[in-house]
């Protein structure tokens, strides 16, 4: 992965030296005749031939599947977990997908059976290896965040606690790994009068390092920890933390590679009631932190850049409709720091999925809207970005009579494609997750009603 990331960015780099060279050139000849001399313009980008797949199924078992999540590694392979029905409790369950023989045989990935599991989070390094943490009910009746790994190659380990507090539940984990196989899990537990932000650290052949408290303050409840981290290990979390008064803030803590985290530190500035987030970062460790904030009955977006001299910065508005309410961004970056936001933007009776660009060197883009449906309201938007700044988006999208999942694609250096339907199926569908690989191949993944059982269903985009 690191290395087609660095081709990557040495082709992006050869481009925009391209470019500016052509453009110098045709400014300084602007106004003579001597265009004899002018080198030729840069070629243009290769056409994007990337299609979708065929449908095919992640799981038929018997019992309802939902909730599923998607990685993608650098060779095409995937892997899909989701959270089973089975003897009245749910279970995790993982299957993998090779690009020669399609998906195998369902996994069942733990064998506690205290009660449910769920919100699972998955992620790949750039071996293949794959990190699963989710939330479990453990013996004390709370929750327990616990996480398996994937060896490539040899298959799934057993599954472990992350951590042992039981005063209260710990939920909602989220994974990322750096390109030796380092990985960070954060999440957020209660204590008995607060909920804290925590992380913990996984290292090939050590192990798990054991649980850090990494919100620094404990006056305040923090929660929904998000988390992005480099190919060369720095990471960043980015959360919402409420105070007493219900004053509700985004905060943030980096880990620096062979550092450990630093001070949490707030992130947003504006009055109102700040909620529903998500960052991302690029190969150098600048970050981009976007959050809802709620101000006299309108929710309206905000953004903030973490530059690794800089800080965070002043943050500004994402989007300028003040008509209707703005819900739910989400963020990816490149290795270079172009970055794609998609939310929900609300237009007469229901809601649409619009996006907005960052570029280096030329900042934000126009927002705009990336569906024509008004049949029905969008909801989910999920989207991952692949090393040369391609975007997939898929979401559900309700067409008057149950939900359907849509995507649709951005070509760096020609926008975006129209939206498309990615299945037929006669009950509604419903999570949709996308993961692509730095090459630009990608898994969609969906839950779908047949009958009253939810089954889990894919589709490869290559
Ligand atoms: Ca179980
Ligand atoms: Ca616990
Ligand atoms: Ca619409």
């Amino acid at each position: 992965m690191s290395l087609s990331i660095s081709f990557s960015r040495l082709a992006c780099t050869i481009a925009c030296c391209a470019l500016l060279i052509a453009c110098d050139s045709g400014g300084s000849g602007g106004g003579s005749t001597n265009r004899g001399t002018n080198p030729p313009p840069p070629p243009p980008p290769p056409p994007d031939s990337g299609t979708w797949g065929t449908v095919s199924l992640v799981e038929n078992q018997g019992n309802d599947a939902s909730q599923p999540k998607v990685a993608v590694d650098a060779n095409g392979n995937a892997i899909a977990v989701w959270k089973q029905m089975d003897g009245g409790r749910y279970n995790l369950w993982a299957n993998r997908y090779e690009p020669d023989t399609g998906w195998g045989t369902p996994q069942l990935l733990e064998n506690l059976d205290y009660g449910n599991v769920d919100q699972a989070d998955i992620a790949i390094d750039a071996n293949g290896n794959a990190m699963v943490a989710w939330w479990e009910l453990g013996a004390a009746s709370k929750a327990n965040i616990m996480a398996a790994y994937y060896t490539a190659g040899v298959g799934w380990g057993a599954a472990t606690l992350l951590e042992f507090d039981d005063r209260g539940d710990a939920t909602t984990p989220k994974v990322a790994f750096d390109a030796d196989g380092n990985a960070l899990v954060v999440w957020f537990q209660y204590d008995g009068s607060h909920y804290y932000v925590w992380s913990n650290r996984f290292t090939p052949g050590t192990g798990w390092a054991g649980t850090e408290f990494i919100q620094t303050y404990t006056a305040q409840s923090g929660y929904y920890p998000e988390l992005a981290m480099t190919a060369d290990g720095n990471a960043v979390a980015f959360w919402q933390q409420l105070d007493p008064g219900l004053t509700s803030t985004m905060w943030s803590n980096r880990y620096t590679a062979g550092v450990g985290w630093g001070v949490a530190e707030q992130v947003s500035n504006t009055t109102g009631f700040a909620y529903t987030h998500d960052v991302a970062t690029d190969a150098a460790g600048n970050a981009m932190a976007v959050w809802g904030v709620r101000e006299s009955n309108l929710y309206s977006l905000w953004y903030s850049r973490y530059d690794t001299v800089a800080g965070w910065s002043t943050p500004e508005l994402l989007e300028n409709q003040d008509s209707q309410n703005a819900y739910v961004p989400h963020i990816e970056m490149d290795a270079a720091g172009n970055a794609m936001v998609v939310w929900l933007q609300g237009s007469g009776s229901n809601y649409s999925l619009w996006a907005r660009r960052y570029a280096v060197g030329s900042g934000w883009g126009p927002a705009q809207l990336i569906e024509n449906d008004d049949t029905g309201g969008v909801l989910r938007p999920q989207l991952a970005m692949d090393a040369s700044g391609n975007v997939l988006v898929v979401w559900q999208q309700y067409d008057g009579s149950q939900y359907h999942i849509w995507s649709n694609r951005y070509v760096a250096g020609s926008g975006w494609r129209t939206a498309e339907l990615l299945e037929t199926g006669a009950g509604g569908a419903a999570a949709p997750q996308v993961a692509v690989a730095s090459n630009g191949d990608g898994v969609a993944v969906w839950q779908q009603l047949e009958g009253s059982t939810n089954h889990i269903w894919s589709r490869r985009f290559e």
